[in-house]
């Protein structure tokens, strides 16, 4: 079964530009077909004194299950020497699952839709990119409602090119 899923990507340690292109030919490999959002530079949330992230969303088509995906994420992000010192630290490649269909799921290692998506311009902007009149799964509001939405003053989130 062919399924729909959604990933987020973050980088701002190292080559950001070509952590996130490498960790994209690697889901590439997991997925019959993908979609990219255009490359953003993104002010760090939720820890100050960082450097500046680079942000983009992929919507791909796969025969994954949402723990497969999951653990695919994860084997990509080490396979990228992901660095975990402490929560939200600097990170060489970040990949959340964002989205598996309309699924909600709620597990120790697993919650779907993403639990922090909505309240995140690094992560609405993308997506509204990409999905503008896709709906939510729980709140129904579209994703370029919850874009147009959030605050994102102050160059927290910047276009830089059509694809990353
Ligand atoms: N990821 C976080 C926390 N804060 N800020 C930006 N701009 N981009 C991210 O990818 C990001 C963040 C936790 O994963
Ligand atoms: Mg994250
Ligand atoms: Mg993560």
């Amino acid at each position: 079964m062919l399924n729909e899923a959604y990933l987020g990507l973050g980088s701002n340690l190292g080559d950001a530009a070509s952590n996130i292109r490498s960790g994209l030919e690697t889901i590439r490999r997991h997925a019959v077909d993908m979609k990219v959002s255009s490359l953003y530079r993104t002010v760090p949330m939720g820890f100050g004194s960082q450097p500046h992230f680079l942000n983009v969303v992929c919507r791909i088509r796969t025969r994954l299950s949402p723990f497969e995906l999951l653990h695919a994420t994860k084997a990509i992000e080490a396979g990228l020497s992901r660095r975990r010192t402490f929560p939200n630290a600097p990170r060489n490649l970040d990949i959340d699952v964002l989205l598996y269909g309309s699924r909600s799921i709620q597990t120790r290692i697993l919650t779907l839709p993403h639990p922090e998506m909505r309240k995140r311009p690094f992560v609405m902007v993308p997506l509204a990119e990409l999905a503008p009149f896709l709906r939510h799964p729980t709140s129904g509001e579209t994703f370029s409602e919850i874009a147009r939405r959030l605050d994102h003053g102050d160059g927290l989130v910047y276009r830089l090119r059509g694809q990353a």
